[in-house]
């Protein structure tokens, strides 16, 4: 009969391989999973109880905040708080980062950066969302308050990332530097299982994903590698397919599963792009070059790049490398 192995499990019989305070770790990545069964009980009710639309404040991008971004906020933060894991947290919700300086969190050792709720806009219309997680050993001595510092690493000192998507199914798919694994939910239980183990991104991706509807303010080499992608040529198996669902984890679980590219390039609107370096990009950039595939800023690696400011944002390209690559070339050419 076949094992099905829980994430509670998984953690336990794989800690000796993660990196630093592996105890530590495992508790903080349990934590982590409470948080995401908590705020996927809130989102599957969202469409029931009367808790969606505007709540009326913006968050620090000026962007409308609903109130199940708030609500997966104080989620996220009082159960990692909870459980003194973490000596601070910063999240795309809120300007400044939050330093826990509770007895329980003087030995913390680790710092998370999360976007509690990715594509948030999608809530409204019952389409995809997840939570982003970024996970890094504090470099500031520990049993003292948390600094700017601990937070601006760049993504290479990545402990562990992940995300959980909130869509037909719910699933926690996460790597410590050691492949990828993908968890889905079941509600009926309450527990995540190993459903997708050793995550590999599929080489000869056929999929672009890309507002388009931005054309206009794009680099001509995005513009010219997305006339590349839509030519005929049977022998490349061209032309590709276009699948853009505005939600980031959405746009990439799908893009991780069948191979594809996507991207938010900078824009004459946008000098930097759209995404945020910190919480969103080094977070997915660790998982799909754990999975064999490829993320940059066009031409630069997205986890060699040294972070100045907590809600950065940059270019982002990611996927099947050979696609990553061909846009790296269109832009190498065309600018
Ligand atoms: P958010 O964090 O405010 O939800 O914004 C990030 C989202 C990503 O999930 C998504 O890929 C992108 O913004 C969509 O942006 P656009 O509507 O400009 O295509
Ligand atoms: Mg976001």
């Amino acid at each position: 009969m076949k094992r099905h192995i829980t994430l509670g499990e998984f953690i336990i019989e794989n800690q000796k391989d993660f990196p630093y305070a592996k105890g530590e770790l495992s508790a903080l990545l349990s934590s982590i999973r409470l948080a995401g069964k908590m705020v996927n009980q809130e989102i599957n009710k969202a469409g029931l109880a009367n808790i969606i639309g505007a709540v009326g404040l913006e968050n620090v991008q000026g962007e409308d905040q609903q109130k199940l971004d708030v609500l997966a906020n104080d989620m996220f933060i009082s159960t990692l708080k909870n459980r003194g894991e973490i000596c601070g947290i910063a999240s795309e919700e809120m300007e400044d980062f939050i330093s826990f300086n509770e007895s329980i969190h003087s030995d913390a050792k680790y710092v998370v950066l999360i976007d509690p709720l990715d594509g948030s806009s999608n809530i409204d219309v019952n389409v995809s969302v997840g939570t982003i997680f970024s996970i890094y050993r504090r470099v500031s001595p520990i049993g003292t308050p948390a600094t700017l510092e601990d937070f601006l690493q760049p993504g290479n000192k990545q402990v562990a990332a992940g995300y959980l998507i909130y869509g037909t199914s719910t699933m926690l798919v996460f790597s410590t530097g050691n492949g990828v694994n993908g968890f889905t939910f079941d509600p009926g239980i309450g527990s995540f299982f190993l459903s997708h183990p050793h995550m590999r991104v599929k080489e000869g991706g056929k999929i672009y994903s890309i507002n388009e509807g931005n054309y206009v303010h794009m680099p001509e080499g995005v513009k010219r590698y997305l006339k590349w992608c839509q030519e005929l040529d049977p022998a490349t198996n061209r032309p590709l397919t276009s699948r853009y669902i505005g939600s980031l984890v959405a746009d990439f679980h799908r893009n991780l599963l069948k191979g594809g590219i996507y991207i938010y390039p900078q824009g004459t609107t946008a000098p930097k792009g759209k995404l945020r370096l910190l919480y969103e990009c080094n977070p997915m950039a660790l998982l799909i070059e754990q999975a064999g595939g490829k993320a940059s800023d066009g031409k630069n690696r997205i986890l060699d790049i040294d972070p100045s400011e907590l809600h950065e944002r940059v270019p982002f390209f990611c996927g099947s490398t050979e696609m990553v690559e061909m846009a790296e070339d269109f832009i190498a050419k065309f600018g």
